[in-house]
């Protein structure tokens, strides 16, 4: 499966949001911490690590593994929406000046050859991210949390994105910060190329130190 799938020819990236284009994934990190200390749950950068790519509601469930209390659904829906206002308080910070150069130029040079570009992400909040970016409609396609039934380790948001694109999952590259998004990819039948945690763990064909690195991934594809 491997060696067929290399000499297939990469027309695609599909790229996960939080962790990957921005730094979201610190504000994750610090509205989910408010939300476990105002209910007197322990929660630290390890948990949060496991809520990478994993949806709000099933992120709650893993901040909830270390609580004493029982909550019911509308408890927890209750908690989900603290965290999501918290959350998109601190979206409002962004702005264009946040996407880095590096990120900038390196998504600009791979579709100056000729590369697709699409968003892969679990998050419902992907429209206003990229809008307080400034990538309002740069990318070719945007699969994210609000058209997807399951979320990351399931393959759905990058099969649905390939489908956007009209490109078959072999010609497609996933780029992922999580160890789930990684199985993600990899179940859609696509190879993935990883930074920070997932790159840390080795889970991807490509285990990268930066962005910037995906111009070489790209260059010696073939
Ligand atoms: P929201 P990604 C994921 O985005 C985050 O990594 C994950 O921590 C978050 O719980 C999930 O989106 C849902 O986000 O609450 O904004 O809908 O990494 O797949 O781009
Ligand atoms: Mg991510």
């Amino acid at each position: 499966m491997a060696e067929m799938v290399k000499n297939m020819e990469l027309k695609a990236i599909i790229f996960d949001l939080d962790g990957v284009i921005c730094f979201t994934d610190e504000y994750h990190y610090l509205a989910w911490k408010a939300m476990a200390d105002s209910i007197g749950v322990p929660f630290d950068r390890e948990v949060n690590n496991r809520l990478r790519g994993v949806s709000r509601m099933a992120s709650l469930d893993i901040v909830l593994e270390r609580s004493t209390e029982s909550y019911s659904q509308a408890e927890k829906e209750n908690l989900a929406n603290q965290k999501n206002e918290l959350y998109k308080q601190y979206l409002t910070r962004i702005t264009e000046q946040d996407l880095s150069p590096e990120v900038k130029e390196t998504l600009l040079a791979l579709r100056e050859k000729g590369l697709k570009l699409a968003i892969g992400s679990s998050s419902k909040n992907t429209p206003m991210i990229l809008q307080r970016l400034g990538l309002e409609g740069f990318f070719d396609a945007v699969s994210d949390g609000n058209n997807i039934t399951h979320s990351k380790p399931d393959p759905e948001v990058f099969i649905k994105a390939a489908q956007m694109l009209g490109m078959p999952a072999e010609n497609c590259l996933v780029v992922e910060d999580a160890v789930s998004g990684t199985e993600a990819g990899h179940r859609a039948g696509m190879q993935v190329a990883c930074l920070g945690d997932a790159s840390a763990a080795g889970a991807g064909e490509y285990n990268m130190a930066s962005f910037g690195e995906l111009l070489t991934v790209a260059q010696n594809w073939k």
